[in-house]
């Protein structure tokens, strides 16, 4: 028996019409008028928008740091993202120094098997390239299904990697069809800052945000792009906070390099006024980059629209005020670093992306889901609204107002980086692989049915890259 979705709009990133879609087992194997064959289930759909379900490329889940853990697991996290319509996440498994890439993707699967309410695939996030490691990652791709990587310019003596390194990640990346991801922020400005802040006795969250500046962002995004345009590789650069690491990406894609990035939702709607608080709340905003000052959202919201950034992740990285945060009470460079957010990802970007007015709802649909699709390998079987792709569809319901609460959020965490905002339209259905996770607003009674994805290497999406 068949699912039909009856009278809502289709949107895709190239289109919006009105159509019926049928559901058959996992996938969309009709998209029209008259789909309906005698015994099949209808879904109303009229007055609704259907959308590819929402791809989060930047999560993580479960992830050790320092003394703690992040507060969300992927139970939590991915039951959280598929209320707010994200069907599939990114997560970075990430490697501890010292440890081999097989044992960093063995443990991610441990976390994540049988417990992830949403599809999910992992990048490796590595902290460590001893030449072991670089001869284990010609396995990735092919064994583990893992196509990209993450390096860090930041974290000095923990994660950072010098240019060299990189630069022989993106030669090697290259020939291995993988795409790397790089934090771009300069971490040895940023370890003098911290050292000399410290010495004065600066202790508080608001010094997280001092000292690590826009220009350590921009020139690290500088030289990331520098070492790309050399190695002749892709390049993605996660997180994305101000204007000016934006200027510095139009740029390079403007010589028509091979530029992709990233933004979150706290760049494009928070700012730093959140850490002028007189109490330690403000660790709640402690995140890297930091949050930066208001005018660089219009021009991230501005980049968004044009192309020069081509995905939305929300980076969750969820720690608890009490007890996790509060670890940097006495000294902000030990407040684990990041914020929730994979719930509210989706409905952020409707609400103050579409029904704001900025913008439409094809690039909305790119920005959340198609574009990630395509740069991480799995477009179309992702991404879109097509017949022959994975069922993966929001019933998105743009007539429903509500108020963004940690008190009613399903992310295990104890505060909300949006609390009191509005959201405007809600996923009234979900479904992942035509499987009905979310009925009429609310996760189903259903064991997790997230599957793992092998992603495909980045060379072979070919052409569907182009128009990213
Ligand atoms: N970078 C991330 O991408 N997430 C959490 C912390 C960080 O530095
Ligand atoms: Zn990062
Ligand atoms: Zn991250
Ligand atoms: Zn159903």
């Amino acid at each position: 028996m068949a699912i039909i979705l009856t009278g809502g709009t289709v949107v895709t990133a190239v289109d919006c019409y009105r159509a019926d879609v049928r559901i058959d087992g996992e996938k969309i194997t009709a998209i029209g008028y008259k789909v309906q064959q005698p015994g099949d289930e209808c879904i109303d759909a009229r007055d609704c928008y259907l959308f590819p379900g929402g791809i989060d490329p930047h999560t993580h889940f479960d992830l050790p740091v320092g003394a703690t853990i992040t507060a969300d697991d992927f139970a939590s996290g991915t039951r959280a993202a598929a209320v707010g319509g994200t069907t599939t996440v990114l997560d970075f498994a990430t490697q501890n120094r010292g440890e081999s890439l097989a044992r960093a993707v063995a443990n991610w699967h441990a976390k994540a098997t049988g417990n992830s309410y949403v599809d999910y695939g992992f990048h490796l996030a590595v902290s460590e390239l001893s030449p072991g490691v670089l001869e284990e990652m010609a396995c990735l791709p092919h064994t583990a299904g893992i196509t990209s990587v993450k390096l860090y310019m930041a974290y000095k003596d923990v994660l950072q990697v010098d240019d060299g390194t990189l630069l022989r990640m993106l030669l090697l990346a290259k020939e291995l069809g993988m795409l790397v991801c790089v934090h771009c922020e300069n971490g040895d400005i940023i370890d003098v800052l911290v050292t000399e802040a410290k010495a004065q006795g600066r202790t508080a969250p608001k010094y997280h945000a001092l000292t690590r500046p826009v220009a350590a962002e921009r020139e690290a995004t500088a030289r990331a792009v520098c070492l790309a345009e050399v190695a002749g590789a892709p390049l993605y650069v996660v997180h994305v906070s101000s204007a000016a690491a934006l200027d510095v990406i139009r740029e390079a894609r403007g010589k028509g390099l091979a530029i992709y990035a990233e933004t979150c939702p706290q760049y494009l709607l928070l700012d730093e006024s959140c850490y002028q608080t007189q109490d330690f709340s403000a660790a709640k905003y402690v995140m890297s980059p930091p949050l930066r000052p208001a005018a660089n959202q219009a021009a991230l919201w501005a980049g968004l629209c044009e192309g020069s950034l081509a995905t939305t992740g929300s980076d969750h990285c969820s720690f608890n005020l009490v007890g996790q945060k509060e670890l940097g009470r006495d000294d902000f460079s030990r407040i684990p670093n990041g914020g929730p957010g994979v719930e509210n990802r989706f409905g952020l970007l409707y609400t103050y992306g579409v029904a704001a007015g900025k913008l439409t709802l094809n690039q909305f649909v790119a920005v959340t889901a198609t574009n990630a699709a395509k740069l991480f390998g799995l477009f179309p079987q992702k991404g879109t609204l097509a017949v022959g792709s994975d069922a993966d569809i929001v019933v998105w319901d743009p007539a429903v107002k509500t108020t963004i609460s940690a008190g009613t959020q399903l992310q295990q965490v104890d505060y909300n980086l949006y609390e009191g905002m509005t959201q405007i339209g809600k996923a009234r259905h979900v479904f992942l692989r035509g499987q009905h996770i979310v009925n009429d607003g609310r996760l189903t009674d259903d064991a997790p049915a997230g599957r793992y994805l092998m992603r495909r290497p980045y060379a072979a999406g070919g052409d569907s890259r182009v128009s990213v």
